[in-house]
Protein backbone atom coordinates (compact mmCIF):
# COMPACT_ATOMS: atom_id res chain seq x y z
CA UNK A 1 0.00 0.00 0.00
CA UNK A 2 1.07 3.33 -0.82
CA UNK A 3 1.17 5.46 2.47
CA UNK A 4 2.28 8.95 3.09
CA UNK A 5 3.42 9.00 6.95
CA UNK A 6 4.18 12.40 6.82
CA UNK A 7 1.49 14.72 6.93
CA UNK A 8 1.77 17.93 4.66
CA UNK A 9 1.45 21.22 5.32
CA UNK A 10 -1.96 21.78 7.18
CA UNK A 11 -2.87 25.42 6.34
CA UNK A 12 -4.06 25.57 2.31
CA UNK A 13 -6.84 22.98 3.04
CA UNK A 14 -9.64 24.67 4.45
CA UNK A 15 -11.53 21.83 6.01
CA UNK A 16 -15.46 21.34 6.23
CA UNK A 17 -17.69 21.79 9.10
CA UNK A 18 -14.84 21.72 11.27
CA UNK A 19 -12.81 23.75 14.02
CA UNK A 20 -10.01 24.49 11.81
CA UNK A 21 -7.43 26.13 14.07
CA UNK A 22 -8.21 23.55 16.72
CA UNK A 23 -7.65 20.40 14.43
CA UNK A 24 -4.65 21.95 12.80
CA UNK A 25 -3.01 21.69 16.14
CA UNK A 26 -4.04 18.34 16.80
CA UNK A 27 -4.74 16.90 13.90
CA UNK A 28 -6.29 13.17 13.24
CA UNK A 29 -5.30 12.12 10.31
CA UNK A 30 -5.82 8.55 8.10
CA UNK A 31 -3.62 7.30 5.52
CA UNK A 32 -5.73 3.86 4.63
CA UNK A 33 -8.40 1.90 5.15
CA UNK A 34 -9.61 -1.78 5.09
CA UNK A 35 -12.82 -3.59 5.48
CA UNK A 36 -13.73 -2.14 8.71
CA UNK A 37 -10.97 -0.39 9.57
CA UNK A 38 -9.28 3.03 8.94
CA UNK A 39 -5.51 3.41 9.73
CA UNK A 40 -3.50 5.85 11.21
CA UNK A 41 -0.53 8.46 9.91
CA UNK A 42 0.79 6.92 12.92
CA UNK A 43 0.13 2.98 12.04
CA UNK A 44 -2.54 2.51 14.31
CA UNK A 45 -6.31 0.76 13.64
CA UNK A 46 -9.05 2.75 14.68
CA UNK A 47 -12.40 0.69 14.09
CA UNK A 48 -14.94 2.24 11.71
CA UNK A 49 -17.79 3.07 13.96
CA UNK A 50 -19.97 5.78 11.45
CA UNK A 51 -18.96 4.24 8.17
CA UNK A 52 -16.79 7.34 7.24
CA UNK A 53 -19.69 9.65 7.09
CA UNK A 54 -22.34 7.06 6.68
CA UNK A 55 -21.37 6.12 3.43
CA UNK A 56 -18.98 2.98 3.30
CA UNK A 57 -21.89 0.65 4.03
CA UNK A 58 -19.88 -2.41 2.37
CA UNK A 59 -16.83 -1.71 4.60
CA UNK A 60 -13.58 -0.30 2.84
CA UNK A 61 -11.13 -0.86 -0.37
CA UNK A 62 -13.55 -4.10 -1.35
CA UNK A 63 -12.44 -5.80 -4.23
CA UNK A 64 -14.87 -5.39 -6.86
CA UNK A 65 -15.68 -1.82 -6.12
CA UNK A 66 -11.97 -1.14 -6.68
CA UNK A 67 -11.55 -2.97 -9.43
CA UNK A 68 -14.79 -1.36 -11.30
CA UNK A 69 -13.31 1.74 -10.73
CA UNK A 70 -9.69 0.89 -12.21
CA UNK A 71 -11.37 -0.63 -15.25
CA UNK A 72 -13.69 2.26 -15.95
CA UNK A 73 -10.57 4.52 -15.45
CA UNK A 74 -8.90 2.94 -18.18
CA UNK A 75 -11.48 2.46 -20.94
CA UNK A 76 -14.43 5.85 -20.28
CA UNK A 77 -12.76 8.27 -18.27
CA UNK A 78 -15.77 10.79 -18.82
CA UNK A 79 -18.30 11.52 -21.50
CA UNK A 80 -21.04 14.45 -20.87
CA UNK A 81 -24.23 13.04 -20.81
CA UNK A 82 -26.22 16.07 -21.88
CA UNK A 83 -27.46 15.05 -25.14
CA UNK A 84 -25.13 12.31 -25.32
CA UNK A 85 -24.87 9.36 -23.33
CA UNK A 86 -22.39 6.32 -22.42
CA UNK A 87 -23.70 2.53 -21.46
CA UNK A 88 -22.43 2.30 -18.18
CA UNK A 89 -25.05 5.03 -16.82
CA UNK A 90 -28.14 3.57 -17.99
CA UNK A 91 -26.82 0.42 -16.61
CA UNK A 92 -26.18 1.84 -12.96
CA UNK A 93 -29.34 3.42 -13.77
CA UNK A 94 -31.65 -0.10 -14.43
CA UNK A 95 -29.35 -1.74 -11.78
CA UNK A 96 -30.94 1.33 -9.21
CA UNK A 97 -34.28 0.56 -10.02
CA UNK A 98 -34.16 -2.94 -9.72
CA UNK A 99 -33.80 -2.52 -6.41
CA UNK A 100 -35.82 0.92 -5.57
CA UNK A 101 -39.10 0.41 -3.81
CA UNK A 102 -42.47 -0.11 -5.75
CA UNK A 103 -43.20 2.41 -8.23
CA UNK A 104 -39.70 4.14 -8.43
CA UNK A 105 -38.88 3.56 -12.51
CA UNK A 106 -36.80 6.23 -12.88
CA UNK A 107 -33.28 7.52 -11.30
CA UNK A 108 -31.70 11.33 -11.81
CA UNK A 109 -28.00 11.51 -11.06
CA UNK A 110 -26.15 13.74 -9.07
CA UNK A 111 -22.91 13.98 -7.27
CA UNK A 112 -23.99 14.54 -3.49
CA UNK A 113 -26.63 14.49 -1.23
CA UNK A 114 -27.12 18.17 -1.40
CA UNK A 115 -27.27 17.87 -5.06
CA UNK A 116 -30.07 15.16 -4.79
CA UNK A 117 -31.77 17.10 -2.37
CA UNK A 118 -31.63 20.49 -4.68
CA UNK A 119 -32.70 18.67 -7.61
CA UNK A 120 -35.82 17.16 -5.72
CA UNK A 121 -37.12 20.02 -4.66
CA UNK A 122 -36.58 21.71 -8.33
CA UNK A 123 -38.55 18.17 -9.27
CA UNK A 124 -41.84 19.14 -6.94
CA UNK A 125 -41.70 22.35 -8.22
CA UNK A 126 -41.91 21.87 -11.46
CA UNK A 127 -43.91 19.21 -11.65
CA UNK A 128 -46.86 21.11 -10.50
CA UNK A 129 -46.36 23.58 -12.66
CA UNK A 130 -45.82 21.07 -15.77
CA UNK A 131 -49.57 19.66 -14.42
CA UNK A 132 -50.75 23.05 -14.55
CA UNK A 133 -50.80 23.78 -10.85
CA UNK A 134 -48.13 26.83 -11.03
CA UNK A 135 -49.21 28.01 -8.04
CA UNK A 136 -47.53 25.10 -5.66
CA UNK A 137 -44.52 26.26 -4.82
CA UNK A 138 -43.72 26.48 -0.96
CA UNK A 139 -41.63 23.94 0.61
CA UNK A 140 -42.03 22.66 3.83
CA UNK A 141 -39.61 20.84 6.02
CA UNK A 142 -38.94 20.27 9.52
CA UNK A 143 -37.18 21.65 12.39
CA UNK A 144 -33.74 19.85 13.00
CA UNK A 145 -33.65 18.53 9.77
CA UNK A 146 -30.56 18.39 7.75
CA UNK A 147 -30.98 18.09 3.86
CA UNK A 148 -27.39 19.26 3.11
CA UNK A 149 -25.93 22.75 2.49
CA UNK A 150 -27.06 24.02 -0.80
CA UNK A 151 -29.64 26.91 -0.50
CA UNK A 152 -33.00 24.69 -1.20
CA UNK A 153 -31.66 22.46 1.37
CA UNK A 154 -30.56 24.20 3.92
CA UNK A 155 -33.31 26.60 3.71
CA UNK A 156 -36.22 23.33 4.32
CA UNK A 157 -33.16 22.05 6.52
CA UNK A 158 -33.69 23.20 10.15
CA UNK A 159 -30.39 23.29 12.02
CA UNK A 160 -29.91 26.44 13.31
CA UNK A 161 -26.42 27.44 13.23
CA UNK A 162 -26.27 25.69 9.17
CA UNK A 163 -28.54 28.47 8.82
CA UNK A 164 -27.73 31.79 10.71
CA UNK A 165 -24.96 33.08 8.52
CA UNK A 166 -26.32 32.40 5.04
CA UNK A 167 -29.27 35.53 4.71
CA UNK A 168 -32.40 35.34 3.48
CA UNK A 169 -32.54 32.04 2.78
CA UNK A 170 -34.79 30.54 -0.17
CA UNK A 171 -38.23 32.12 -0.09
CA UNK A 172 -41.32 30.58 0.49
CA UNK A 173 -40.44 27.73 3.18
CA UNK A 174 -41.94 26.66 6.35
CA UNK A 175 -41.03 23.67 8.93
CA UNK A 176 -42.96 21.21 10.97
CA UNK A 177 -41.37 20.63 14.24
CA UNK A 178 -39.38 17.99 15.17
CA UNK A 179 -39.90 14.79 17.19
CA UNK A 180 -37.58 14.56 19.64
CA UNK A 181 -39.58 14.66 22.95
CA UNK A 182 -37.00 12.98 25.93
CA UNK A 183 -39.81 13.49 28.25
CA UNK A 184 -41.91 11.13 26.53
CA UNK A 185 -39.41 8.65 24.52
CA UNK A 186 -36.08 8.74 26.72
CA UNK A 187 -34.58 5.13 26.71
CA UNK A 188 -37.00 3.42 24.37
CA UNK A 189 -36.15 1.05 21.98
CA UNK A 190 -36.25 1.30 18.13
CA UNK A 191 -39.37 3.70 17.12
CA UNK A 192 -40.76 5.32 19.93
CA UNK A 193 -44.17 5.25 21.11
CA UNK A 194 -45.30 8.84 21.66
CA UNK A 195 -45.49 11.56 19.09
CA UNK A 196 -47.55 10.85 16.23
CA UNK A 197 -49.96 13.89 16.37
CA UNK A 198 -46.90 15.78 15.38
CA UNK A 199 -47.50 14.94 11.62
CA UNK A 200 -50.27 16.88 11.98
CA UNK A 201 -48.51 20.23 11.92
CA UNK A 202 -48.54 19.62 7.76
CA UNK A 203 -52.48 20.16 8.57
CA UNK A 204 -51.87 23.53 10.44
CA UNK A 205 -49.45 24.55 7.79
CA UNK A 206 -52.14 23.94 4.83
CA UNK A 207 -54.66 25.33 7.17
CA UNK A 208 -51.93 28.67 7.24
CA UNK A 209 -50.80 28.76 3.42
CA UNK A 210 -53.58 26.73 1.85
CA UNK A 211 -52.41 23.76 -0.04
CA UNK A 212 -53.01 25.27 -3.33
CA UNK A 213 -49.32 26.82 -2.50
CA UNK A 214 -47.83 24.14 -0.99
CA UNK A 215 -45.59 21.71 -3.51
CA UNK A 216 -43.23 19.35 -1.33
CA UNK A 217 -42.76 18.03 1.87
CA UNK A 218 -39.42 17.12 2.96
CA UNK A 219 -38.48 14.76 5.66
CA UNK A 220 -35.41 12.57 6.95
CA UNK A 221 -37.33 9.24 7.23
CA UNK A 222 -34.75 9.07 10.59
CA UNK A 223 -32.95 12.29 11.10
CA UNK A 224 -29.85 11.34 11.64
CA UNK A 225 -27.17 14.52 11.14
CA UNK A 226 -28.74 16.06 13.97
CA UNK A 227 -28.86 13.17 16.39
CA UNK A 228 -30.50 10.51 15.32
CA UNK A 229 -34.25 11.15 15.75
CA UNK A 230 -36.02 7.84 15.16
CA UNK A 231 -39.39 8.85 13.85
CA UNK A 232 -42.56 8.06 16.71
CA UNK A 233 -44.83 4.90 15.42
CA UNK A 234 -46.81 5.98 12.65
CA UNK A 235 -45.52 9.71 12.25
CA UNK A 236 -44.45 9.04 8.22
CA UNK A 237 -48.05 7.32 7.16
CA UNK A 238 -50.07 10.01 8.66
CA UNK A 239 -47.48 12.74 7.08
CA UNK A 240 -47.67 10.95 4.01
CA UNK A 241 -51.84 10.81 4.07
CA UNK A 242 -52.11 14.12 4.84
CA UNK A 243 -49.70 14.82 2.14
CA UNK A 244 -51.93 12.39 -0.60
CA UNK A 245 -55.10 14.24 0.88
CA UNK A 246 -53.58 18.15 -0.56
CA UNK A 247 -51.97 16.72 -3.36
CA UNK A 248 -48.45 17.55 -1.87
CA UNK A 249 -45.30 15.51 -2.91
CA UNK A 250 -43.54 13.70 -0.13
CA UNK A 251 -39.96 13.53 -0.60
CA UNK A 252 -38.23 11.13 1.42
CA UNK A 253 -34.52 12.57 1.79
CA UNK A 254 -32.53 8.95 2.30
CA UNK A 255 -28.77 10.29 1.85
CA UNK A 256 -28.47 8.34 5.28
CA UNK A 257 -31.41 5.39 5.36
CA UNK A 258 -30.50 4.26 1.67
CA UNK A 259 -29.34 1.05 0.69
CA UNK A 260 -29.54 -1.19 3.62
CA UNK A 261 -28.80 0.78 6.88
CA UNK A 262 -32.39 -0.76 8.86
CA UNK A 263 -32.19 -4.09 7.29
CA UNK A 264 -34.40 -2.72 3.82
CA UNK A 265 -32.93 -1.37 0.75
CA UNK A 266 -34.46 2.01 1.63
CA UNK A 267 -36.37 3.29 4.90
CA UNK A 268 -39.24 3.98 2.51
CA UNK A 269 -39.41 -0.10 2.61
CA UNK A 270 -39.05 -0.16 6.15
CA UNK A 271 -41.84 2.50 7.19
CA UNK A 272 -43.96 1.60 4.55
CA UNK A 273 -44.20 4.50 2.87
CA UNK A 274 -44.60 5.23 -0.86
CA UNK A 275 -43.26 8.65 -1.44
CA UNK A 276 -43.00 10.69 -4.28
CA UNK A 277 -39.26 10.93 -4.57
CA UNK A 278 -36.71 9.57 -2.57
CA UNK A 279 -33.03 11.78 -2.36
CA UNK A 280 -29.98 9.70 -2.27
CA UNK A 281 -26.20 9.58 -2.63
CA UNK A 282 -23.26 8.19 -0.05
CA UNK A 283 -23.38 4.32 0.31
CA UNK A 284 -24.50 4.58 -3.76
CA UNK A 285 -21.15 3.84 -4.02
CA UNK A 286 -20.29 2.85 -1.03
CA UNK A 287 -18.18 6.32 -0.59
CA UNK A 288 -15.57 5.65 -2.73
CA UNK A 289 -16.62 8.46 -6.00
CA UNK A 290 -18.79 11.25 -5.33
CA UNK A 291 -22.75 10.60 -6.81
CA UNK A 292 -26.20 11.12 -6.03
CA UNK A 293 -29.21 9.83 -7.49
CA UNK A 294 -32.85 10.88 -7.22
CA UNK A 295 -35.74 8.35 -7.20
CA UNK A 296 -38.43 9.37 -9.11
CA UNK A 297 -42.03 7.87 -9.65
CA UNK A 298 -43.48 7.60 -12.97
CA UNK A 299 -46.24 10.33 -12.65
CA UNK A 300 -43.68 12.85 -12.24
CA UNK A 301 -41.58 11.94 -14.79
CA UNK A 302 -43.93 11.37 -17.39
CA UNK A 303 -45.35 15.21 -16.16
CA UNK A 304 -42.27 15.99 -18.05
CA UNK A 305 -42.62 14.35 -21.43
CA UNK A 306 -45.31 16.54 -22.53
CA UNK A 307 -43.55 19.17 -24.82
CA UNK A 308 -42.32 18.72 -28.49
CA UNK A 309 -40.12 15.48 -28.48
CA UNK A 310 -37.03 17.85 -29.41
CA UNK A 311 -37.44 19.88 -26.45
CA UNK A 312 -35.02 19.25 -23.35
CA UNK A 313 -37.56 18.32 -20.79
CA UNK A 314 -36.02 18.99 -17.29
CA UNK A 315 -33.63 22.11 -17.69
CA UNK A 316 -31.36 20.76 -14.52
CA UNK A 317 -28.46 18.70 -14.91
CA UNK A 318 -24.68 18.42 -13.44
CA UNK A 319 -21.47 18.12 -15.78
CA UNK A 320 -21.13 15.19 -13.89
CA UNK A 321 -24.23 13.66 -13.53
CA UNK A 322 -23.76 9.99 -14.26
CA UNK A 323 -20.11 10.17 -14.60
CA UNK A 324 -18.72 6.94 -15.54
CA UNK A 325 -16.70 6.55 -12.47
CA UNK A 326 -19.52 7.31 -10.14
CA UNK A 327 -21.58 4.52 -12.27
CA UNK A 328 -18.84 2.07 -12.37
CA UNK A 329 -18.27 2.57 -8.51
CA UNK A 330 -22.41 2.21 -8.38
CA UNK A 331 -22.05 -1.26 -10.30
CA UNK A 332 -19.49 -2.48 -8.17
CA UNK A 333 -20.88 -1.48 -4.93
CA UNK A 334 -24.55 -3.62 -6.01
CA UNK A 335 -22.36 -5.98 -6.90
CA UNK A 336 -20.84 -6.50 -3.62
CA UNK A 337 -24.58 -5.47 -1.75
CA UNK A 338 -25.69 -8.47 -3.43
CA UNK A 339 -22.89 -11.01 -3.33
CA UNK A 340 -23.24 -10.29 0.47
CA UNK A 341 -26.67 -9.82 1.19
CA UNK A 342 -25.92 -6.27 2.73
CA UNK A 343 -29.09 -4.38 1.65
CA UNK A 344 -30.84 -6.93 4.47
CA UNK A 345 -28.18 -8.19 6.66
CA UNK A 346 -28.87 -5.38 8.88
CA UNK A 347 -31.94 -7.61 10.09
CA UNK A 348 -29.40 -10.41 11.89
CA UNK A 349 -27.29 -7.77 13.50
CA UNK A 350 -29.97 -5.31 14.79
CA UNK A 351 -30.81 -7.12 17.76
CA UNK A 352 -28.09 -7.69 19.22
CA UNK A 353 -26.77 -4.29 18.32
CA UNK A 354 -29.98 -2.89 20.04
CA UNK A 355 -28.74 -5.06 23.12
CA UNK A 356 -25.18 -3.56 23.07
CA UNK A 357 -26.49 -0.03 22.56
CA UNK A 358 -29.10 0.41 25.58
CA UNK A 359 -26.29 -1.60 27.78
CA UNK A 360 -24.69 1.90 27.73
CA UNK A 361 -27.86 3.15 29.86
CA UNK A 362 -26.63 4.38 33.40
CA UNK A 363 -22.84 5.65 32.37
CA UNK A 364 -22.25 8.98 33.23
CA UNK A 365 -24.21 12.03 32.17
CA UNK A 366 -25.97 9.93 29.55
CA UNK A 367 -29.57 10.91 29.09
CA UNK A 368 -30.90 8.62 26.35
CA UNK A 369 -29.92 6.31 23.90
CA UNK A 370 -31.56 5.30 20.39
CA UNK A 371 -31.24 2.74 18.05
CA UNK A 372 -32.54 1.81 14.94
CA UNK A 373 -31.60 -0.27 12.23
CA UNK A 374 -27.52 -0.09 12.46
CA UNK A 375 -27.47 3.06 14.04
CA UNK A 376 -27.06 3.92 17.18
CA UNK A 377 -27.29 7.27 19.36
CA UNK A 378 -25.97 8.30 22.94
CA UNK A 379 -27.28 11.61 23.75
CA UNK A 380 -25.47 13.37 27.22
CA UNK A 381 -26.57 15.84 30.08
CA UNK A 382 -24.96 19.04 27.99
CA UNK A 383 -22.67 21.22 30.14
CA UNK A 384 -24.73 24.46 30.50
CA UNK A 385 -21.08 26.52 30.61
CA UNK A 386 -19.99 24.67 26.95
CA UNK A 387 -22.43 23.04 24.94
CA UNK A 388 -21.41 20.56 22.70
CA UNK A 389 -18.20 20.05 24.56
CA UNK A 390 -18.84 16.47 26.56
CA UNK A 391 -19.43 14.59 22.71
CA UNK A 392 -16.84 16.79 21.65
CA UNK A 393 -14.44 14.83 24.10
CA UNK A 394 -15.59 11.79 24.16
CA UNK A 395 -15.53 11.66 20.50
CA UNK A 396 -11.43 12.90 21.01
CA UNK A 397 -10.99 9.80 23.22
CA UNK A 398 -12.79 7.30 21.15
CA UNK A 399 -10.70 7.83 18.71
CA UNK A 400 -7.21 7.92 20.78
CA UNK A 401 -8.54 4.64 21.95
CA UNK A 402 -9.00 3.23 18.38
CA UNK A 403 -12.83 3.81 17.41
CA UNK A 404 -14.45 6.59 15.25
CA UNK A 405 -17.07 7.87 16.37
CA UNK A 406 -19.81 10.75 15.15
CA UNK A 407 -20.31 14.14 17.25
CA UNK A 408 -23.30 16.40 16.61
CA UNK A 409 -24.23 18.78 19.56
CA UNK A 410 -24.24 16.81 23.22
CA UNK A 411 -25.31 13.37 20.90
CA UNK A 412 -22.31 10.47 19.50
CA UNK A 413 -23.96 8.71 16.89
CA UNK A 414 -22.69 5.32 15.96
CA UNK A 415 -23.39 4.05 12.48
CA UNK A 416 -20.84 0.86 11.31
CA UNK A 417 -20.58 -0.95 7.95
CA UNK A 418 -22.76 -3.39 7.07
CA UNK A 419 -20.74 -6.20 7.41
CA UNK A 420 -19.43 -5.60 10.86
CA UNK A 421 -18.93 -9.13 13.24
CA UNK A 422 -20.81 -9.52 16.65
CA UNK A 423 -17.15 -9.18 17.90
CA UNK A 424 -16.21 -5.86 16.26
CA UNK A 425 -20.07 -4.54 17.81
CA UNK A 426 -18.54 -6.18 21.36
CA UNK A 427 -15.51 -3.97 20.42
CA UNK A 428 -16.98 -1.23 19.15
CA UNK A 429 -19.06 -1.04 23.02
CA UNK A 430 -16.38 -2.17 24.97
CA UNK A 431 -14.26 0.14 23.80
CA UNK A 432 -17.43 2.90 23.94
CA UNK A 433 -18.18 2.02 27.50
CA UNK A 434 -14.56 2.54 28.41
CA UNK A 435 -14.38 6.15 27.01
CA UNK A 436 -17.90 6.79 28.88
CA UNK A 437 -16.71 5.63 32.02
CA UNK A 438 -13.43 7.56 32.28
CA UNK A 439 -14.59 10.97 30.26
CA UNK A 440 -15.99 13.88 33.16
N1 LIG B 1 -29.42 14.83 3.22
C1 LIG B 1 -29.16 14.09 4.30
C2 LIG B 1 -30.26 13.38 5.00
C3 LIG B 1 -27.84 13.97 4.76
O1 LIG B 1 -27.60 13.24 5.85
C4 LIG B 1 -27.15 15.39 2.93
C5 LIG B 1 -28.46 15.46 2.54
C6 LIG B 1 -26.13 16.11 2.14
O2 LIG B 1 -25.27 15.22 1.50
P1 LIG B 1 -23.83 15.71 0.96
O3 LIG B 1 -23.38 14.54 0.16
O4 LIG B 1 -24.06 16.91 0.12
O5 LIG B 1 -22.99 15.99 2.17
C7 LIG B 1 -26.81 14.63 4.06
C8 LIG B 1 -25.39 14.56 4.50
C9 LIG B 1 -23.00 13.47 10.00
C10 LIG B 1 -22.93 13.91 8.58
O6 LIG B 1 -22.01 13.13 10.58
C11 LIG B 1 -24.04 13.76 7.80
C12 LIG B 1 -24.01 14.20 6.48
C13 LIG B 1 -22.87 14.75 5.95
C14 LIG B 1 -21.73 14.85 6.74
C15 LIG B 1 -21.74 14.43 8.08
O7 LIG B 1 -24.08 13.38 10.57
N2 LIG B 1 -25.17 14.06 5.78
Amino acid sequence: MNMQTKPNDLAAFWMPFSANRQFKKAPRLFVGAERMHYITNDGRRVLDGTSGLWCVNAGHCRPKIVEAIKQQAETLDFAGMFQMGHTRAFEAANRLISIAPEGFDHVFFTNSGSESVETALKMAIAYHRAKGNGTKVRLIGRERGYHGVNFGGMSVGGIGPNRKMFGTLVAGVDHLRHTHDLSRNAFVRGEPEHGVELADDLERLVALHDASTIAAVIVEPVACSTGVLIPPKGYLKRLEAICRKHDILLIADEVITAFGRLGRPFASDYFGISPDLIATAKAITNGTIPMGAVFVKAHIHDAFMNGPEWMIDFFHGYTYSGHPMACAAAIGTLDTFEDEGLLTRVNELAPYWEERVHDLKGLPHVIDIRNIGLIGAVEFEPDPAQSGKRAYDRFVKAFEEGLLVRQTGDIIALSPPLIISKDEIDQLFDTFAKVLKTSN
